[in-house]
């Protein structure tokens, strides 16, 4: 992938650690930047899950149909984890723009433990504690969550017209803003007259987690990889870690967090 992916000027990369917020972003994007396109009464996001509609570039390559990405239509919005170091050089340096959210490391945990828990190859006892201190440890795919958060934030304080940073939380608080922002920054801002008409809360409800949760196609479908549909869609709220950690772990990794964020301007 790093090698030969070639990205096209007008992709639109949504960037992510696991567990941030990838979906939900992947479908706003989707829905912003193809609202021209689709009608929001029968758009791709009522019949695909939004990793359907926004193919992970990794998973491409490590399944040997990368030709797949060839194939969808510019402007293209692909997804991908890997961190800014380890991206193409072809996405780094192309006018592509990418949109990249972070999310609380201990809400990141918590729906991490439970999704890898759910696999039924992962069959061995897992228990929350184990999880914790791999990931205060930084072993998991994709490595540490702080060095991945740190190297886009830097890289998009000296580069903000290539990165956009979104924080969950945030965008839980006020999507319009968060999606009004997207917009701007990938290039299609919404009119006078679609924010009059009421475009964005439009596509926000589209995207909202109620919605999207309850579609036939993330209830019952499977996509990339052969994982449920429903594995995506779990409580969607701030916070839930303070019903699996003790106050201690929350306390170590908050510790961690600082630590890892004293050199930098960065705070979730
Ligand atoms: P991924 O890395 O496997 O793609 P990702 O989508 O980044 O996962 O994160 C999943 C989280 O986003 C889940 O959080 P939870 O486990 O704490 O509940 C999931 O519920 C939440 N999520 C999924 N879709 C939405 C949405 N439309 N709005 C808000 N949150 C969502």
């Amino acid at each position: 992938m790093q090698e030969v992916f070639k990205s096209q000027p007008s992709d639109v990369i949504i960037a992510s650690f696991m567990k941030s917020g990838t979906t939900w972003l992947k479908a706003l994007a989707f829905a912003v930047l193809h609202r021209e396109k689709y009608n929001l009464s029968s758009h791709p996001l009522l019949k695909l899950n939004p990793h359907d509609c926004v193919p992970i570039i990794e998973h491409h390559y490590a399944t040997r149909d990368e030709h797949y990405l060839e194939s969808v239509p510019s402007p293209r919005v692909l997804g991908t984890h890997v961190s800014y170091s380890m991206l193409p050089d072809s996405i780094k340096t192309s006018t592509s723009k990418i949109v990249y959210i972070c999310r609380d490391p201990k809400d990141v945990l918590v729906s991490l433990w439970h999704m890898v828990t759910k696999f039924e190859w992962f069959n061995k006892p897992f228990p929350f504690a184990k999880a914790f201190e791999l990931f205060c440890e930084g072993r998991m795919p994709y490595g540490p969550v702080w060095d991945h958060v740190l190297e886009y934030y830097t890289k998009s304080i000296r580069s903000p017209e290539k990165i956009l940073i979104l924080k969950y939380e945030e965008m839980l608080k006020d999507p319009s803003d968060g999606v009004v922002k997207m917009a701007n920054f990938i290039g299609c801002p919404f009119s006078e007259d679609e924010m009059k008409i009421g475009s964005v809360e439009k596509i926000v409800e589209l995207c909202s987690f109620n919605k999207l949760k309850d579609l036939d196609v993330n209830k019952n479908g499977s996509g990339a990889g052969n994982v449920p549909n429903n594995y995506y869609f779990r409580k969607a709220v701030v916070g839930d870690w303070q019903n699996f950690m003790t106050p201690e772990m929350a306390n170590t990794l908050d510790e961690i967090t600082k630590e890892k964020f004293s050199d930098s301007t960065f705070t979730y």
